[in-house]
């Protein structure tokens, strides 16, 4: 039988709640995958919380887990490496190198799918090097990128925010430019749509019978709430599906989109209205942490009803 695919992903760990390797280790198990979390970041809990304690790890930290993995002919049998928030701009360069090792040792076939975490709603989180050294060396490796409409926006240069489908388009040209075959914007907020988020996906893979383009669009209902480790569960899902549905994108980000929203609409209902809308106190964040394990069953078989996702 054919070995299960098996995933390297770089990313944040917490030790309380899911956001990071916690969104995407179990996910992805789920889907048949064989997962190596290694942590950019370990932390008590996520940054929105109003405090948290823990420790970055720097670029040297991840080369020399990389050098015990040679060292044991363990970089051998990676098919997919997946990128999150990381501490560093060290971190990222490292990345770098790591691709590039897990290529010549799996002899070119590796997806990287990266998710250029760097902000949202117009807001940088991390310095402003970060956005430099993406664009530099990470894009130009990236085989699936998956940014939310301000990364977007920062990576293509957008002279002003994406408003519209065609803006959204525009960018994704700009990032295919820079390397990714597959870019999907998993959440633009457009001024004629409030009531939904937009995922716009465009792809421009080389398949034995030619180049294949394809764009689409997909209208997400909006849970007037707000989530954390979303942008993370939703990378890890993409990866997982994209996999099992090669010659097939809409059904891959279908299944995502709809596992995503299940998980969404199980936690809120399971916080209540109250806690939806409440400032962010710890027992609030607490509150409102997604709940995969018990939503695990949905996460790997998600139900597709036609009307649920329009196009
Ligand atoms: P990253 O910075 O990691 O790229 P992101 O900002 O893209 O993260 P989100 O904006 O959370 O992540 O979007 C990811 C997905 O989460 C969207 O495609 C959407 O399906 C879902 N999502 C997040 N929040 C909501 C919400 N309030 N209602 C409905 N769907 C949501
Ligand atoms: N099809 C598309 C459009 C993709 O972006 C990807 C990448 O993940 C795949 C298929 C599947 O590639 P893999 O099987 O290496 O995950
Ligand atoms: O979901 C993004 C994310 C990743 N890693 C850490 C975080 C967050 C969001 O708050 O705090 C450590």
């Amino acid at each position: 039988p054919a070995s299960s695919p098996r995933v390297l992903s770089i990313q944040s760990h917490v030790v309380h709640g899911y956001v990071g390797n916690k969104c995407a280790v179990f996910p992805l198990q789920l889907l048949g995958f064989e997962v190596d979390p290694i942590y950019s970041v370990q932390f008590s809990n996520h940054t929105g919380y109003p405090s948290f304690k823990g420790a970055r790890f720097d670029g040297e930290h991840l080369k020399s887990l990389i050098v015990g993995l040679e060292e044991n002919g363990l970089m051998q049998g990676y098919t997919h490496l997946l990128s999150g928030y990381m501490g560093s701009v060290t971190v990222l360069e490292a990345i770098a190198e790591v691709m590039q090792k897990m290529k010549a040792a799996n002899n070119g076939q590796v997806t990287y799918v990266c998710d250029p975490v760097m902000g949202d709603e117009g807001k940088l989180y991390l310095a402003p090097e970060m956005v430099q050294a993406y664009r530099d060396r990470i894009m130009p490796l990236a085989s699936v990128l998956v940014p939310n409409q301000f990364e977007a926006e920062l990576l293509a240069g957008c002279s002003s925010p994406i408003t519209s489908l065609q803006g959204g388009l525009a960018a994704c040209e700009a990032l295919h430019a820079q390397g990714p075959h597959t870019v999907i914007i998993t959440s633009m907020n457009l001024p004629e749509d409030t009531h939904h988020v937009t995922l716009l996906a465009s792809t421009t893979q080389e398949q034995s019978a030619g180049p294949h383009f394809q764009r689409l669009a997909l209208r997400i209902p909006k849970i007037d709430a707000y989530f954390t480790g979303t942008g993370d569960l939703m990378a890890a899902l993409l990866l997982g599906w994209l996999h099992h549905h090669p010659q097939d994108l809409k059904l891959a980000i279908e299944k995502a989109t709809r596992g995503l929203q299940l998980v969404l609409m199980d936690t809120a209902a399971a916080c209540g209205a109250n806690v939806l809308k409440a400032p962010r106190t710890s027992e609030i964040c607490a509150a409102r942490e997604l709940r995969l394990v018990q939503n695990q069953a949905k996460l790997a078989e998600p139900e597709l009803h036609a009307s649920s996702l329009g196009e």
